[in-house]
């Protein structure tokens, strides 16, 4: 898989006419001291070749006439024995918050309101599910990057983690992504899908969409935001529900 998938990305990278800026840009960010520790952090030769490439790139967008007339829900497609989540989804997510906590100056609770009164980002996107089927659909949300200015991430901050509300047996889902990653452009927190209100099947209320990654990243049911400096000690170890149960790699850039 990760042979395939380093490939691809390759492939992709020099199909796009990027590839005389691959250079440039690894040489660029490996003289940023930020990137340097991103890579001592992530202490993988896969994820720093990776992160390398991935650059600050943005992933294909579409028009509306492409997208998929039917978008497959996949994974957990509602939440079982969370009584926190079923009463706000009993009450429309009325008074449900966003909590963002973890190494921030400053702790925010966003109820749905806040976030849809933030700057929007629309985007029509392409879905890509390593269990092989692929979905193209309109996502909306406010950027991830603008939310963790607002909390401020302190110095030590060096991952953001995303707690979900709904499990696998006992084992909560959750996700990751680096610094990098979370203030790309086309990372938001969707609380729309194809212009409606997200969907529970897609994770309402709010989902993460970070175009550049497999779906797996994409975490749905989304509570809470944590910035921490490293991800060990965090259930698995690894940075997410999928990478902890069936080591899934963790960069999962497309
Ligand atoms: N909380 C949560 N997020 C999740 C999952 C899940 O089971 N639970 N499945 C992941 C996988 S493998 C994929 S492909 C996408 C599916 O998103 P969709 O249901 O909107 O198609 O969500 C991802 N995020
Ligand atoms: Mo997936």
């Amino acid at each position: 898989m990760t042979d395939a998938f380093s490939r691809r990305r390759l492939l992709s990278a020099g199909a796009l006419g990027t590839g005389s800026l691959l250079l440039s840009g690894c040489d660029k960010l490996g003289g940023n001291p930020a990137f340097r520790g991103l890579l001592e952090a992530g202490a993988d030769a896969h994820y720093a070749v990776q992160r390398g490439v991935a650059g600050d790139a943005l992933a294909a967008e579409f028009k509306p006439g492409q997208m998929s007339p039917v978008f497959r829900a996949n994974g957990n497609t509602n939440v079982k024995g969370n009584s926190e989540w079923s009463g706000h989804a009993a009450d429309n997510f009325a008074r449900w918050k966003l909590r963002v906590d973890g190494l921030v100056l400053k702790p925010l609770d966003l109820q749905l309101d806040a976030l849809r009164a933030l700057p929007q980002r629309a985007q029509i996107t392409r879905h890509d599910c390593v269990e092989g089927w692929s979905a193209i659909g309109k996502w909306q949300g406010p950027q991830l990057g603008g939310i963790l200015k607002m909390a401020g991430l302190l110095p030590s901050a060096r991952f953001i983690v995303f707690h979900c509300a709904d499990r696998f047996g006992t084992t909560p889902y959750y996700e990751s992504l680096d610094l990098i990653e979370a203030h790309h452009p086309q990372t938001i927190l969707a609380w729309a899908m194809n212009d409606k209100p997200l969907p529970v099947a897609h994770g309402a209320p709010v989902r993460l969409r970070a175009e550049r990654q497999l779906g797996y990243k994409h975490a749905k049911y989304v509570m809470r935001i944590e910035a921490r400096s490293t991800l060990a000690g965090l259930y698995g170890g690894k940075g997410g529900y999928w990478e902890d149960a069936k080591g899934y790699q963790w960069w999962a850039g497309i």
